[in-house]
Order: C-alpha cells, then structure tokens, then sequence
C-alpha cells in the first residue's frame, strides 16, 4: 500500500479541529486509498481535551489511520509534515484592541512557521492557515520560513467560496455544480469581493440569468461577506462543520486539481491585478492534476469590480503594517 502522509492540525480539540481530524482520518481530504498519521497540535490547558479526540478516533478503527500525535510543541507536531492545517489561533477576547489582536496572533504563527521551516517535509508541504485573521497569519508564517517556498502557504476562503456558491444556486434555482468561474478577490474578512462578473452558469452569464443589479450588490454580496456573523447569530457559536468542509475541499483540490474549473485560495500574490506581491490574498486558480496552482489571468475588472478589489487590497496592506515589526528583514 501506500506511505502515510504526515498531517499536522493546530488547535486540533477545538470546533473545527473536532471536525477535521474524523473526516481527514476516514479518508475525505487526501483519498480512500491513502494512509495518514494526524499530528496534532494543541495548548497545553487543552491536552487533556486532545486526548479525547484521539480516544475517539481509536473507537472509530478507520483503516487509514496509521497513528496519532498529541503535543503542545510545534516542532514535534510538524515533524516530516506533508500537509499543516493551522486552525488554532487566538480568538478576539472583549476589549481586545484589532492591533493587539494582529500581534497576538503574529507571535504564534511565526513561532509555527519557524517550527514549520525546521521540521515540515519540505518538498512535498502545503499549509493552509484557517485560523484569523488567516491572510496575515499565512504572511508571517511563511515569512518565518525562509527555506520554504512561499507558494507553500495559503490561506482560506473556500468557506466564502461555497457561500457564494450556495446563495447563487438557490437564486438560479441550479445545483451548485452548475456553477463556474466564480471567485472571491482578497482578504478573508468582511471586505472580500465575491465577483459574479465572470460567472456562468450551464453556458449563460450568470449577471444576464440574474437580471438584478441591486440585488448583487445589496443582498449577495453582503449576504456572502457577512454570512459569518449570521450564523453565529443564529447558532450561538461561529461556523465550524462548514468552516472544516471548506479546508477539506481546499486541500483535496489543491492535491488532485479542479479539472480545469475556477476555485478560490488566498495564495502569495506574485502581483497579478495589483495585488502587492508577497501578500496572501485570495485569487480565482485553476489546480491541475498535479497539484500545481495558477492564479487565473487576463480577467477584465470593471469599475465596480476594480473598487471593491481596491478596498480589500487596502486592508491587506494595513494588517501586513500592524504586523511590520515582527516580520524578519
Ligand atoms: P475554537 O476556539 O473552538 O478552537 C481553537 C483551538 O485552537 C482551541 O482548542 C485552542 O486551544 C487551540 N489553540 C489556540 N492557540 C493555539 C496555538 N497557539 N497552538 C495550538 N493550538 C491553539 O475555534 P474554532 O471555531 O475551531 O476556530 C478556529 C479558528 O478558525 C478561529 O481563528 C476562527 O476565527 C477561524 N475561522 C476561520 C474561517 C475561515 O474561513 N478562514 C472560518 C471559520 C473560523 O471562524
């Protein structure tokens, strides 16, 4: 059979890790014929909660599951790691200034990259980083990781992705994999751009079958931007099973490719529209069967489209200058 792949999940006892770790482990992420070792990573105050995790995932007899770590120290969890979920990070506290904030979690994901850089299997790694704010956090943990090639990192906005995908269906009366080349521009924040300029759904532009400018503009996408906060709203806790959906489409498709179809990952921008090279910002690509990335080119931004791209880029800048005194050279 085949070798294990080593995955490391940070924050793995929390609510999306909960979710991750079962469905990694049944086989859904990286195929039903690849073996795993998950690789957790936890605080120490959540040891004991880690522990349960992987009591559970022993009731469970998956089959792929060929061993589990359970540590509170980053160079032990990303030991010959091919694959890094960075879920854990430091959760907004009341009173907490966006500043304070930016900085908490810059000090934890440079330790992580440094980690990462150290001990993660090199040549064959892809991180994703989920937890917030997950673009900057990507930044500094790449930064942190000189011996690694940036295009390694990556942060998530396949959750939006979906979103946007699900909210189009029910307005289109379609199923979602009538859906193409739809995509979300920029930061994993309220500021995102999900963008229907480009979309077609079963050969027609999704804009003309749409025929509602008004209602792009004051319902899908703010639907789509604040669609967090709706169901924290209505579930009293923040998204977790979808959240942890999300990160598994991401890597499968970032494994296997997308067929030729348009997804959304926020990868190192090597400057494509104008999106300042080295930020982590969110692109419609194309992953093909090999598991290498395009950043889809040549798309027209119309004046709209340019503006709303302008906002999101602007708060990029801004949380990479909350964060400047921490990033090497
Ligand atoms: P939870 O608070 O349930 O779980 C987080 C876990 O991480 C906890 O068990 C905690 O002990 C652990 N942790 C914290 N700091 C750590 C560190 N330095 N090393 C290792 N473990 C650490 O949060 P959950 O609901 O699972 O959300 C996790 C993160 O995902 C949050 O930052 C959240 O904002 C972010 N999200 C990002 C999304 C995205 O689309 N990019 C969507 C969902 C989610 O809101």
């Amino acid at each position: 059979g085949k070798k294990p792949l080593r995955v490391a999940i940070t924050g793995a006892s929390g609510q999306i890790g909960y979710q991750l770790c079962f469905r990694i482990a049944s086989g859904e992420m990286l195929g039903k014929d690849q073996p795993v070792i998950l690789q957790c990573l936890e605080l120490p105050q959540a040891l004991n909660a880690l522990k349960g995790v992987s009591m559970e995932l022993d009731d469970c007899a998956f089959p792929l599951l060929k061993g589990i770590v359970q540590t509170d120290d980053p160079n032990k969890a990303f030991e010959g790691a091919d694959y890094a979920l960075l879920v854990g990070a430091r959760p907004r506290s009341k009173g907490m200034e966006r500043g304070d904030l930016l900085k908490a979690n810059a000090e934890i994901f440079s330790v992580q990259g440094k980690a990462l850089n150290n001990h993660a299997n090199r040549d064959t790694l892809r991180v994703l980083v989920v937890g917030n704010p997950a673009n900057t956090n990507a930044l500094i943990a790449a930064r942190n990781a000189p011996n690694i090639d940036p295009k390694r990192f990556s942060a998530m906005t396949r959750l939006d992705h979906n979103r946007g995908l699900a909210q189009l269906a029910e307005k289109l009366k379609c199923s979602v994999t009538d859906i193409e080349k739809f995509a979300i521009w920029g930061n994993h924040s309220a500021t995102q751009y999900p963008d229907v300029t480009q979309t077609v759904v079963k050969g027609k532009s999704a804009k003309t079958l749409i025929n509602d400018e008004k209602w792009i503009k004051e319902n899908f996408i703010p639907t789509v931007q604040q669609r967090g906060a709706a169901i924290i709203a209505a579930r009293g806790l923040s998204s977790a099973a979808s959240a942890a959906s999300a990160a598994i489409d991401h890597m499968r498709d970032w494994t296997f490719g997308t067929n030729g179809q348009w997804t959304s990952m926020a990868v190192y921008s090597d400057g494509s529209y104008g999106a300042d090279k080295g930020l982590y910002f969110s692109f419609p690509v194309i992953v093909d069967k090999n598991g290498k990335y395009e950043i889809v080119q040549n798309i027209k931004l119309d004046q709209f489209s340019q503006e709303r791209f302008d906002v999101t880029r602007k708060e990029l800048l801004s949380e990479k200058d909350g964060v400047a005194s921490l990033l090497p050279n």
